[in-house]
């Protein structure tokens, strides 16, 4: 792209920026302006800075006719905006050097900004990583989402039990978007058919505007910049004088309270679905003004709508946004009156789908009810491409009907409906075809291809790990933010004592300055020379954090029986919010929070053993945790993690995984190697066999002393002295069902701990598989699974 050279930006001027940002769009003079005026000052100043990319990206795009790609998603865990921006600007010193002119602290104001928290955990994450990839790599595309007026759920503990409160963002003025009133599409649900002229119409029973708010999203070194449209509503009609004259005033403000519902919340349910009328209809919400948007967008510039697989391509973030099929169908047929057989290859063609788990409560499945009376024209055209895809593949076998039982299954749809389909894992993709969809697979050979997920470096280490990103510059000079590849280099330095030193020193300074901030926010001292075991992540039982606190009761235990010996220190560190609904998952918050409390207050640790739970970890936690880890815990049941990220920003900081074969585990530890990653537990195939054993758990329990210690001293209430059965039912659950093998899996997680002291005893041996996790993780770079798109999915061309 060619760029039209800005004037050098100095000190002095960026410094006025902000000042005319603080005087007229802030309306504040510098000498009563609070924190909260400078950030937005800063903020416009910057916004600024990423216009000119912003048009001359877009015009680029037109002028050379680009193929675009639209990226659905429900959800975008953003965090924090404006380092992020500074930095990918190449401007967070020049702008940290004029604020120190006005008096003003840049780490201050980057800290008032409060988390864009739109999404639940590692897919919302996902997809904003995305994003920053596509506009660093110059693809030219959007992001398209959900503008919800509440994120995910703030969450406190009380009594040690997860409470939530609502997060809270747009209370505030929100100075990265620009809200484009222009935009706007009238979204229809429910309603009837009619037959008119020979013609199906949809007449509907309710609509809502929506209204694009655009979000710039700048990539390194500012040379690309692509577009994050979510979308808000507004009601169709603002009032309905007429019927409230008659007195009718809930009806009269009927369309207001259903625009002002359908975005006000983010859906706080992380690989389950919650089966609600209202998320169906944010996903249409969303699909329909996003779909209509991109027809717009092609229109202008093209006339032949037949061609519009050639110019485009939309990759659905799971199934949320999977009506885009009947959705893109349905506006081609009713719309631009192709038949139906071509609007249903247009749309294969354009659409790929993305699966992110295997779980049966996250797969979405809709009553054909339900997906009849909100979208009726919908479920026609769902079950014209069922019937056209039988007829297609007349030997389809019944159980892999998109509509069966009286529901609309949305994976078989998606996948129906895609011209490709992705896995986020090499493991996960093969359990894709093997498990989730093996007859489809076999219809359709070659569809299912695997995109092993990645993490912006920018982000995730650049500015989250300040310290260590500035020795890897010193070490192998620039430019690995957009070539992580070369990460590699770092590993002859792995042999010099001084790189050591240096790296350690820079995990120690990380941790030292976690610490502070533990004593801070809980209240509780830790030794930064003590092991930090991380393990952050939401809370689910196929992730296991029950039997990360078994083994740190366990500890405690052990320690308690030999108060004299020789044990290597650790922080037992938890992040991780839990579905409000999941009784479990809070029922084991609950359980960390009451050990902590016994194991924090007894004085025969001796700091040898502490359990530190901040309340509310988000993406900002995580930039403060991850960076200070020591041991990254990746213990999910095999065959259950599509992939995780956590895993890979783990390593990328130079934190050491013991982990399970599951997942992008496997693809970590090939990359570090066998020696350098603490693997442990049963195999996605042993825990299919496991479980025909109907008795494992009680064997497991029975095979170890110290499993059935810890079960007995939670049983007995050592963790709940004022209500000593608290836990009987998870005691219960745990020796009687244990689905996800946590007893099983035990005794050898206990001997992988065992091995991480072991390692954690000898520092030179810890500080080169340390700094070797990070030297070996250039393949988890973001841009790496977005080229992989772009080639093997999109078709698409970087612009740079
Ligand atoms: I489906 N994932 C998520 O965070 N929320 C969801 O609703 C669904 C999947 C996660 C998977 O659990 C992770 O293993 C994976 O790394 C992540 O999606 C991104 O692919």
């Amino acid at each position: 792209m060619t760029n039209e050279k800005e004037p050098t930006l100095t000190r002095e001027g960026f410094r006025d920026d902000i000042l005319h940002h603080l005087k007229y769009t802030v309306g504040k003079d510098r000498h009563h302006a609070s924190v909260y005026d400078w950030r937005l000052a800063l903020s416009y100043a910057l916004r600024d800075r990423i216009v000119e990319p912003w048009f001359a990206s877009t015009k680029a795009t037109w002028d050379n006719d680009y193929k675009r790609v639209y990226y659905l998603s429900m959800e975008y865990l953003i965090g924090r905006i404006l380092e992020d921006a500074a930095i990918n600007l190449g401007l967070k010193g020049l702008a940290a050097a004029a604020l120190l002119d006005l008096g003003q602290d840049f780490d201050v104001i980057a800290l008032d900004e409060p988390d864009a928290a739109l999404g639940n955990g590692g897919l919302g994450r996902l997809a904003a990583c995305y994003m920053e990839s596509m506009a660093t790599l110059g693809c030219p595309g959007y992001g398209y989402g959900v503008r919800y007026e509440h994120g995910l759920f703030r969450q406190r503990f009380e009594m040690g039990q997860q409470a939530e409160t609502p997060e809270d963002w747009l209370s505030q003025r929100h100075p990265w978007e620009f809200e484009r009133p222009e935009s706007n599409y009238t979204v229809r649900f429910k309603g009837h058919m009619e037959e008119r002229h020979g013609k199906t119409v949809w007449v509907p029973g309710e609509t809502v505007i929506a209204t694009a708010y655009d979000t710039p999203i700048v990539g390194w070194e500012g040379r690309w910049s692509n577009t994050l449209r979510l979308w808000g509503a507004k009601p169709t009609t603002l009032f309905d004088l007429e019927r409230f004259n008659r007195g009718d005033y809930a009806a009269a403000a009927a369309p207001e309270t259903l625009a002002r519902t359908i975005t006000r919340v983010l859906y706080p349910d992380d690989t389950t679905y919650a089966g609600k009328e209202l998320r169906l209809k944010q996903e249409y919400f969303l699909t329909s003004a996003s779909i209509k948007d991109i027809l717009r967008r092609y229109l202008e510039s093209h006339d032949d709508i037949t061609e519009l697989d050639k110019h485009i391509a939309i990759q659905m973030n799971d199934t949320h946004p999977a009506l885009a099929g009947p959705e893109l169908i349905r506006l081609l047929v009713d719309r631009h009156d192709l038949p139906f057989e071509q609007a249903l290859e247009i749309s294969q063609n354009v659409l790929g789908y993305t699966n992110h788990t295997l779980l049966p409560e996250a797969l979405e499945r809709w009553s054909t009810w339900l997906m009849g009376s909100v979208l009726p024209r919908h479920m026609q055209i769902i079950e014209k491409i069922d019937a056209a895809h039988l007829k297609a593949n007349p030997a389809r076998p019944a159980s892999i009907g998109i509509v069966r039982n009286h529901e609309v299954h949305m994976g078989e749809l998606a996948f129906v409906m895609a011209n490709r389909v992705n896995g986020v894992s090499a493991l996960h993709t093969e359990l894709v075809k093997s498990q989730l969809f093996p007859a489809l697979d076999k219809l359709h050979p070659g569809r299912v291809i695997n995109v092993t997920n990645g993490v912006t470096p920018r982000r995730w280490l650049k500015l989250a790990n300040p310290g260590l990103a500035d020795l890897v510059t010193e070490t192998i000079g620039e430019g690995w933010e957009a070539d992580l590849d070369r990460l590699e280099e770092l590993v002859p330095h792995i042999e010099d004592n001084g790189f050591r030193e240096a790296f350690m020193a820079v995990k120690r300074a990380n941790k030292a300055e976690a610490a502070h901030w533990m004593k801070v926010k809980c209240g509780i001292e830790v030794d930064p020379d003590a092991m930090f075991d991380v393990q952050v992540k939401r809370i689910h039982e196929y992730k296991r954090q029950l039997m990360n606190v078994f083994e740190t009761i366990a500890q405690w235990h052990e320690i308690k029986k030999n108060p004299e010996g020789d044990f290597v220190p650790r922080v037992k560190i938890f992040g991780g919010k839990s579905a409000p609904g999941y009784a479990v998952a809070k029922e084991i918050i609950h359980l960390i929070n009451d050990v902590a409390e016994v194991v924090n207050n007894d004085p025969d640790m001796r700091g040898r053993l502490k359990v530190i739970y901040p309340p509310n970890y988000n993406v900002t936690m995580a930039e403060r945790l991850i960076p200070a880890a020591d041991l990254s815990e990746q213990i999910s049941t095999a065959g259950k993690e599509a992939s995780g990220t956590g895993n890979m920003k783990l390593s990328l900081n130079g934190a050491l995984s013991i982990g399970t074969l599951d997942g992008a585990n496997v693809e970590i530890r090939e990359r570090v190697g066998a020696e350098n990653f603490f693997l442990f537990g049963m195999t996605a195939q042993e825990v299919i066999e496991r479980r025909k054993n109907v008795n494992h758990a009680r064997e497991a329990i029975e095979a170890s002393q110290a499993l059935k210690d810890v079960l007995q001293l939670i049983a007995e209430g050592r963790f709940s002295p004022n209500q000593r059965d608290r836990y009987h039912g998870l005691v219960h659950r745990a020796w009687n069902s244990d689905y996800f093998l946590v007893t099983s899996d035990f005794t050898d997680y206990q001997r992988a701990q065992a091995e991480v002291d072991a390692a954690f005893l000898d520092p030179d041996r810890w500080a080169r598989m340390a700094a070797l996790n990070t030297a070996k993780m250039g393949f988890f770079s973001s841009d790496r699974s977005i080229r992989g798109y772009m080639e093997n999915i999109w078709g698409a061309r970087s612009a740079l």
